[in-house]
């Protein structure tokens, strides 16, 4: 039998006819101190730390003995003081905080959280609670019928994952299918959302994971570990924004990211030779379609070995590149972690010689078989192995190479049980030194750290970009995330949304897609709704596999040249909008992708709905994601909406079916919002924003809107150059006013134009006022500079003028 059935068998074995599992007993003392409570019971130690008035840290030693308080997750350690009341009576501990109460049953040991009015959040379930068998770990919650589960990181098949068995062990599995498990990623952190009620549990635990939601039984839920502690956090909510956005403070967010990994990215296994390189990007600029980044795959490299290239196919890299950086291209190059062995390589012999790879316990060297044949592989959990890691980049950010792609991270490794590295390989685990058991799950994301520190330390001043397949929770703190190996077909189409879903509120909000789908080939309608569903995922990358049809934008007729030009300009016409979600990411944790049911949790209709969903708070995209389809129904939340194509609005709290023409999928845009966007440019550094065009959807209400801006490219903006405004909309029947703060920070754009578009207003206003001095109406839509003009067809109002630093007051007067 291969070795890894034996394990799986193991595991199987283990929860079910002959496990062991011990629940934790009866409370025989406690003590506390400030935000800690500690309480015995039995051989066990449970330690509660009260973080904030919403997060609370559950960690229990079975044993007695608390092993080293480590993660690679968690950078919030220190928390300000929090007020926190313990009590005591015969039958249980009671500790509030000014937003829960934790109630610790004592005989046996259970925990409760309930809300302030005394409503039961989350319980441990009464039979089993926490439980442990030899090194393994569980604990056993109360499910209700009607509690619902969301995040869990990168997970195949539906958003909602109540009554699917998930594991957490990152593997390289191309061609997923829905029913895949696990996949890349690792982030144990998840949502019950329960009645519009939301709580959140992040099981900080990187060695092989399970969570059962409810299918081994139905009012049980479940998750543990092979080993390690029993730790996790608990966030109270009461909104999955709280919630994530906590845990984010908790494990850090996304640095913001440069404004040109915003733009669209192409790329393909393999561009093999510079004349292809400089064919691709041609075909861009000759076509008009926009494009920001061109990839480079493993074939750029001498054997497969990581720092060098092929100067037979690339042979003056850095001219190449400084060539097509005048054009506006950025070159980014996959990396993966197998280094070659071989003795006259620089980085099998700089690694040996620093003490950088993985070994066995005896310490013979780990050799396993990836691209490049029998490979080392670096140990990013070492301190001295991610230095030297991030030192290598030195020659290729000398060529000119700016995107940093880490591929075959989980790690992946050829022709073994269990394709990855054995499970006794030693790592050094920041000084611990462990076994791989233990380090598999963070390899890939102590690999991207190796990368954007590495990077960051060569190019201080440059926002490095760095995209991963493997990762851990928080590993958005140095990498955007793809969602690997998909297929060109509709169903890996649909499956796309909720996985970028579900990863985007797990705390990774930089991701996407292979767009037309990596194995196979796209028929012109699949690439083409694809690409349209890129617009709209942080990540616009398109990809293919090796030994396949040519995939780039242009390669399905000129009626869809048409088509992917248009959807392409879209994504650069939207890229203020774009980046301020991002920047509101990097900020407060709160991704641009976000389910319907995260954003309208109390609507039941969003439940299950996973084929829609809010980017940022006021664009509702509506993919198309069946083929043949000329409409789609679409859910609307409570408000008033905007058709963003036609202007029409519609009210909330209803489904309608609208138009979906292969050219165009449906957007609605909340009513009120005022969405910055930009002249179509055909990279993102090609020009500076001109006009800033601010799109004002009327509400009846008054509304308002936070606009970042910043050079997007260094780390100036820490020291205060950016720029900032709010902007301010009433309504009524008298007039419809915008207002523009002043505009806050040194950031100063090149001088430029304002145009702010009124839609749908109704029937030609008297006049429009800015600062109270009244505009001149214009009879021609182009051309002027300054002044208004009342576009009949649309009812709706361009307003152009300068775009000034100072406050700004425009009024569209109606009577
Ligand atoms: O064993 O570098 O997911 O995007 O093109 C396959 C070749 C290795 C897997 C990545 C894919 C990439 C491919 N890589």
């Amino acid at each position: 039998m291969p070795l890894y059935r034996l394990f799986v068998l193991l595991l199987v074995v283990s929860i079910s006819a002959f496990s062991q599992w011990q629940s934790v007993g009866n409370v025989d003392s406690f003590s506390s101190n400030d935000n800690e409570i500690t309480i015995h019971a039995g051989s066990s130690i449970l330690r509660v730390t009260v973080l904030t008035s919403d997060l609370v840290r559950i960690r229990l030693a079975s044993e007695g003995m608390f092993p080293p308080d480590q993660s690679y997750a968690v950078v919030k350690t220190e928390w300000p003081n929090v007020e926190v009341q313990v009590s005591d009576s015969s039958d249980k501990i009671t500790i509030s905080t000014q937003e829960l109460l934790l109630i610790i049953k004592k005989k046996p040991l259970r925990l409760t959280f309930l809300d302030k009015a005394g409503n039961i959040i989350n319980e441990d379930a009464p039979s089993k609670g926490m439980s442990w068998d030899g090194r393994e770990i569980k604990v056993w919650k109360q499910m209700p019928l009607d509690e619902f589960y969301y995040g869990f990181g990168e997970k195949a098949g539906g958003l909602n994952r109540v009554h699917t068995h998930m594991t957490m062990w990152n593997s390289d599995i191309p061609a997923y299918a829905a029913d895949t498990d696990p996949l890349y990623e690792t982030i144990p952190f998840f949502y019950g959302i329960r009645n519009g009620r939301a709580y959140g549990i992040f099981f900080d635990n990187s060695y092989w994971s399970s969570f059962d939601m409810g299918k081994e039984s139905r009012n049980e839920y479940s998750f543990g570990a092979e080993a390690g502690e029993l730790n996790y956090y608990f966030f109270s909510g009461p909104t999955p924004k709280n919630i994530l956005s906590r845990f984010t403070e908790l494990v850090g967010r996304m640095p913001l990211p440069p404004r040109w990994s915003l733009g669209y990215q192409q790329c393909r296994w393999s561009y093999p030779n510079e004349k292809r390189v400089q064919e691709i990007a041609r075909g861009f600029r000759d076509r008009a379609i926009p494009c920001d980044v061109i990839y480079l795959d493993i074939d750029y490299m001498d054997g497969y070995r990581i720092f060098t290239w092929n100067k037979m196919n690339f042979p003056d890299p850095k001219k190449m590149i400084s060539g097509l950086a005048r054009d506006g291209f950025r070159i980014a190059v996959i990396v993966d972690p197998g280094i070659k062995q071989d003795t006259s390589y620089h980085a099998y012999r700089s690694g040996l010689a620093n003490g950088t790879f993985l070994k066995y316990p005896d310490g013979k060297l780990y050799i396993g078989k990836v691209w490049p044949g029998e490979c080392a592989f670096p140990d990013f959990t070492n301190p001295t192995a991610r230095t030297w890691w991030g030192n290598n980049f030195n020659m290729l950010i000398d060529d000119g190479v700016r995107g940093w792609w880490n591929d075959m991270n989980e790690p992946s490794v050829f022709d073994v049980p269990g394709k990855s590295v054995d499970l006794n390989v030693i790592h050094n685990d920041d000084g611990l030194m462990t076994t791989h058991a233990k380090n598999h799950n963070v390899y890939g994301m102590q690999m991207t750290r190796s990368t954007y520190e590495g990077v960051k330390r060569l190019l201080p001043n440059e926002r490095p970009f760095v995209l991963t397949r493997a990762s851990y929770a928080g590993g958005q703190r140095y990498s955007a995330a793809w969602t690997g190996d998909n297929v060109s077909s509709w169903e890996h189409l649909r499956m796309a949304v909720p996985m970028c879903l579900n990863l985007s509120i797990s705390g990774q909000p930089f991701v996407g897609s292979d767009i037309g789908g990596f194995i196979g080939y796209p028929s012109g309608e699949l690439f083409a709704r694809w690409l349209q569903l890129g617009v709209f995922t942080p990540l616009m990358r398109a990809h293919s596999v090796i030994n396949e049809k040519n995939k780039e934008p242009w390669e399905y007729g000129d009626e869809f040249t048409a088509i992917n030009r248009e959807t392409i300009n879209l994504r650069y016409q939207l890229l203020p909008y774009i980046y301020n979600a991002m920047y509101e990411a990097s900020v407060i944790g709160i991704p641009a992708m976000r389910p319907m049911i995260f954003e309208y949790p109390d609507d039941p209709n969003f439940i299950w709905n996973e084929d829609e969903f809010m980017f940022g708070s006021d664009l509702l995209i509506a993919p198309v994601l069946m083929p043949n389809a000329t409409t789609r129904a679409v859910r609307l939340p409570h408000g008033e909406w905007y058709d963003y194509w036609t202007g029409t609005p519609y009210n909330g709290n209803q489904s309608v079916t609208v138009d979906a023409p292969i050219i165009r999928m449906p957007i609605f845009v909340k009513a009120g919002a005022i969405i910055p966007s930009q002249q179509v440019v055909q990279y993102t550094g090609q020009a500076p924003i001109g006009p800033l065009t601010l799109t004002v959807y009327p509400t009846s209400l008054q509304s308002s809107a936070a606009y970042y801006e910043d050079d997007g490219i260094s780390f100036e903006y820490e020291k205060g150059t950016y720029l900032k405004r709010t902007f301010n909309q009433w309504n009524s029947a008298k007039a419809i006013t915008l207002t523009l703060s002043k505009s806050e920070g040194s950031y100063v754009p090149m001088k430029r134009s304002l145009a702010i578009h009124f839609v749908n207003i109704g029937t030609e206003p008297k006049t429009v006022e800015a600062n109270g001095n009244t505009l001149k109406q214009q009879s021609n839509p182009q051309g002027f500079m300054q002044g208004w003009y009342y576009d009949a067809q649309n009812k709706s109002v361009w307003v152009r003028m300068e775009d000034k630093k100072s406050e700004l007051r425009v009024s569209v007067v109606r009577e």
